[in-house]
């Protein structure tokens, strides 16, 4: 959970974090935690009655852990497609029901996986990072990637939502995944480098975007649809991206969103990010966010997984060639 700040005096309610120990956490820390905006949950109050903040001394919102818990599931459901509505009234129960019954968070059954998230749990990392190692090196890149390293990722996370490993078991899991994906991918890249192939894509995530393997994975799965990928890491800002098109001739830009970032970040970043690209330039856009489910700006495409890269590629090839 996102620590909370241990000093109550003094903090305006808009501010970043707002946070008493042992009493609740404030608006700021727990909308950024659950990936919703202050607004939101300030509308859900006044329309459905929940949550139910306490107020600190000086009138600002605190979420007692239950009403933290009850709104980390509330989000995965509306991810998932449900109405405010129909979610919101409803006990954490009743919830956890609805979430069982539509399969939200459910892992798929897999011992090898369960394997890796337990080797995580207890503390053996180095077990964990040479069973990656052991599995890359036999299944190869695109197996991996599309058999290991993304369901382990929703495993890892559902691990936490559940509260059975921590942040910091996720944060030793992305550096693993990391490193794994990269020692197998950096003699593919190299190969590439300078042949001249199109579509060249630049990868990165938008500002407020700390999540990074899905962009890797992505980059992974277009390295072996031939295209030279420039990858910037997380959380660049736009007009840096727009500079690296230009320095870099981009064709592409591939960005990644999970479902912790606000829809409408998520939109306007996308509407920003468009109006400031040549028109010539396609942004491709993947990962959980839900809010890539809406209608995005023209010149904006969504593409609904890994596996489909290789003929999304494909038919920007053949329009390129018209
Ligand atoms: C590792 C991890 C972290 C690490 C990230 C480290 C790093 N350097 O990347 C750390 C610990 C820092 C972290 C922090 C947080 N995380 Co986190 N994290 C994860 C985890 C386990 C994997 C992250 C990831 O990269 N996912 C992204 C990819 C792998 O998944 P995906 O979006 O489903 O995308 C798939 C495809 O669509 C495709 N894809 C993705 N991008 C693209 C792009 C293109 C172009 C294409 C073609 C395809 C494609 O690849 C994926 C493969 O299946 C996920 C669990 C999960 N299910 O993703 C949680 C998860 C994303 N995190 C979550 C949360 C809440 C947070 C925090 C807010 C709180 C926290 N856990 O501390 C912060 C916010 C950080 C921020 N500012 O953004 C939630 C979001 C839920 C929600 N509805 O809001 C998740 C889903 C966990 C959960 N089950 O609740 N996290």
């Amino acid at each position: 959970m996102t620590p909370v700040n241990p000093d109550p005096t003094g903090t305006a309610e808009d501010g970043a974090v707002a946070g008493i120990v042992g009493i609740g956490i404030g608006i700021g820390a727990i909308a950024h935690e659950i990936g919703l905006t202050k607004d939101t949950l300030r509308v859900w109050e006044r329309r459905y009655g929940f949550p139910q903040p306490l107020r600190s001394s000086g009138g600002e919102r605190l979420y007692p852990q239950e009403q933290v818990t009850k709104l980390r599931l509330v989000k995965r459901l509306l991810d998932a497609g449900h109405r405010p509505s129909k979610v919101l009234p409803q006990s954490i129960a009743r919830l956890q029901q609805l979430a069982e019954d539509s399969g939200v968070g459910q892992d798929a059954p897999d011992a090898q996986l369960d394997r890796l998230v337990e080797l995580l749990r207890v503390g053996r990392y180095d077990d964990f990072r040479f069973e990656l190692l052991k599995r890359a090196t036999r299944e190869g890149l695109a197996h991996f990637v599309l058999d290991v390293a993304a369901p382990l990722s929703a495993r890892v996370g559902n691990a936490w939502a559940a509260a059975t490993l921590q942040v910091y078991h996720e944060h030793l899991f992305s550096e693993a995944m990391q490193v794994t994906l990269r020692s197998l991918m950096r003699p593919l890249s190299e190969a590439l480098r300078g042949r001249g192939t199109h579509p060249r894509v630049l990868l990165t995530t938008l500002p407020g975007e700390g999540h990074g393997l899905g962009i890797l994975m992505a980059e992974a799965m277009l390295a072996l649809a031939d295209c030279e990928c420039v990858a910037l890491g997380t959380q660049t800002p736009h007009q840096d991206i727009v500079d690296a098109v230009t320095a870099h001739e981009i064709d592409i830009v591939a960005l990644s969103f999970s479902a912790s970032m606000p829809a409408q970040a998520v939109v306007n970043g996308l509407m920003e990010l468009r109006a400031a690209l040549s028109p010539n330039v396609v942004i491709w856009v993947g990962g959980s966010s839900p809010a890539l489910r809406r209608k995005l700006p023209d010149g904006v495409l969504n593409v609904a997984g890994l596996g489909p890269i290789e003929d999304v590629v494909a038919e920007w090839r053949h329009s390129a060639m018209l």
